[in-house]
């Protein structure tokens, strides 16, 4: 398997309980590698395009206000076939479905407030680092 980057987001409801470390903890023990990070305040603009492809869902409007309801942490972690490990380390959507040792069974506090979130292919993951990432920020 490929040596990939993803691209993580640890949402508002993870900065506001102080699980940063927590979470990061779990993500190295994984395997993977955090080789670009940082802690921003997201725009409105920033949430729309990122979840532009949920638009026309239900859930729209209010995704957008929890991501900018406060701080976020967006990374770039790197390793073996990253894209899913990443996946499956974060847990399924719904915490109540999410399986023992994953980030959201331990953390997540709904389908809406989950904790964190991963890119689910290699295209999106490319347009997902390049919408926060400059090149010289990502230090692998
Ligand atoms: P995931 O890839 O696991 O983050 O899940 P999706 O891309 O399906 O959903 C993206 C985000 O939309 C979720 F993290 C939370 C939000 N969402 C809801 O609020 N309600 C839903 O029913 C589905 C998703």
């Amino acid at each position: 398997m490929a040596i990939e980057r993803t691209f993580s987001i640890l949402k508002p409801d993870a900065t506001e309980r102080n699980l940063t470390g927590a979470i990061n903890a779990l993500i190295e023990k994984a395997g993977l590698r955090i080789v670009a990070q940082k802690r921003i305040r997201m725009t409105k603009e920033q949430a729309g395009t990122f979840y532009a492809v949920h638009k026309e869902r239900p859930f729209f409007g209010e995704l957008v206000d929890f991501m900018t309801s406060g701080p976020v942490v967006v990374q770039v972690l790197e390793g073996e076939g990253a894209i899913l490990k990443y996946r499956d380390v974060m847990g399924a959507t719904d915490p109540s479905k999410a399986a023992e040792g994953t980030i959201r069974k331990a953390h997540a506090k709904s389908i809406g407030e989950n904790s964190v979130h991963g890119s689910d292919a290699a295209e999106t993951a490319a347009i997902e680092i390049a919408q926060f990432f400059a090149g010289n920020e990502i230090v692998g």
